[in-house]
């Protein structure tokens, strides 16, 4: 069964589909048994129910292709990252804590791979990015981005927000099990009981963990840190919660990053004024980093990443925070970036985004593809004057996208953020 459906307004997707505010910090419904009852974010709620993908294939007539949406497998839970390999099969991670393997036609291997770290994973928090090393090929380095709890004498303290984003960096030699597995990065602990005064109602401690990855041209990693709720930090120089940094393929700071060497800051630091990065590409054509972020309530942004910028969270924001207090500025405040979108006034709850540089959609040459959790998929087309357009696509299939990426052969991948959550492929429909 064949469906042809028209691309949808922007405008017409966010007026008609629910408010997801602030979805990325929802408490979750279930809290484990050993630990208290979350502090729940005022106004938080948990994000909709999706209602089930069906079983596809779909056609979707957009402005400037035609779409051929298959589903490859529905047997994931919250992946939230795909690596794609160079044998022609892929790297997924699942949220609560598990690797898996997607063969070159498709189908899911059924066992994980072994070996990694405890991941603690709750609500928002667990497994996140996978990365290649740019030499894969050669080294079959990986890198994992994930929740860690706090340890003491050697065993996990389960307190659900003692917790902090950590990267390993580990040997897989393409089966089932990791090795020579290392830490080479956490960022500073937070979460432990007595909590910080925070200002404006911000969401639970086990959220905003940002924990998106790439490499850069200049074969540096590039980690999105997030503010953990913690708002006040991003703008603090001495700390690592809503930055991006710039490391090493060990998890040093070079030397030339913008701040290092200076007097009270970190030196792994390349940009700040963050809140929760969870969206990180590279342009391979002319080296531009692109991220997205969530805001407060609204004010969702799409960054063009600079080396030493500031993009003003928590003083600059077009969006409200959660308890209705105004910003200290909306835009153009001196020193501070201003994003290439800001979603207003709606949550839009950008997840991964790509740029297009395939051959099997001429149209889209160029242009970003971003996942939202407002279940669409942008296309964003930015043009030197600043303009940009978008376009609403998927909308029809209802489902949170968290991940989206442009496979080696041009067709596009999409990752949905649902409890049997599939992986999605995009080919133009003939
Ligand atoms: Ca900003």
């Amino acid at each position: 069964m064949k469906r042809i459906v028209s691309a949808m307004a922007l405008a017409m997707v966010l007026a008609g589909l629910p408010t997801i505010a602030a979805a990325q910090d929802a408490a979750p419904a279930a809290t484990p048994a050993t630990t208290p009852a979350p502090t729940p974010a005022p106004a938080a709620r948990g994000p909709m129910q999706s209602s089930e993908l069906g079983a596809g294939p779909w056609d979707f007539t957009t402005e400037k292709a035609a779409l051929h949406v298959e589903v490859l497998t529905r047997d994931l839970d919250h992946p939230w990252s795909i690596a794609f390999l160079p044998d022609g099969r892929a790297l997924v991670t699942e949220r609560p804590g598990r690797l898996r393997i997607l063969a070159a036609d498709g189908t899911l291997d059924p066992t994980p791979i072994d070996g990694l770290p405890p991941v603690f994973a709750f609500g928002i928090a667990g497994l996140t990015d996978v990365v290649l090393h740019p030499d894969f090929a050669n080294n079959q380095l990986i890198y994992l981005s994930y929740s860690k709890a706090r340890t003491k004498d050697g065993a996990p303290v389960t307190v659900q927000s003692d917790s902090t984003l950590s990267i390993i960096r580990a040997r897989w030699d393409g089966g089932h099990a990791l090795s020579d597995v290392q830490e080479i990065y956490a960022a500073e602990w937070y979460g432990a009981a007595p909590l910080p005064q925070r200002c404006c109602g911000q969401g639970p401690t086990f959220g905003s963990y940002g924990a998106r990855m790439v490499f850069g041209p200049d074969g540096y990693l590039y980690v999105a840190s997030g503010d953990r709720n913690y708002g006040e930090m991003s703008q603090n120089p001495a700390s690592d919660f809503g930055k991006i940094l710039r490391l090493r393929d060990d998890g040093t700071a070079p030397t030339d990053n913008p701040f290092a060497g200076q007097q009270g800051w970190r030196p792994e630091i390349w940009s700040l004024g963050h809140r929760n990065p969870t969206g990180m590409t590279v342009d391979a054509r002319d080296g531009t980093i692109w991220s997205t972020e969530f805001g407060p309530r609204g004010g969702d942004e799409l960054n063009r990443i600079t080396r030493g910028a500031n993009y003003g969270w928590m003083d600059v924001t077009q969006g409200k925070h959660y308890n209705g207090e105004p910003a200290k500025a909306v835009k153009d405040a001196p020193g501070m970036t201003d994003p290439v979108i800001a979603w207003i006034p709606n949550s839009a709850n950008p997840g991964n985004l790509d740029v297009y540089d395939g051959t099997l959609f001429p149209g889209w040459d160029g242009n970003l593809l971003i996942a939202m959790m407002n279940r669409t998929l942008i296309r964003a087309e930015v043009g030197t004057d600043g303009q940009v357009t978008q376009e609403a696509m998927l909308g029809d299939l209802g489902q949170r996208l968290r991940d989206v990426r442009v496979a080696p052969d041009g067709s596009v991948y999409v990752l949905t953020d649902e409890t049997k959550g599939a992986i999605l492929r995009i080919t133009p429909n003939k």
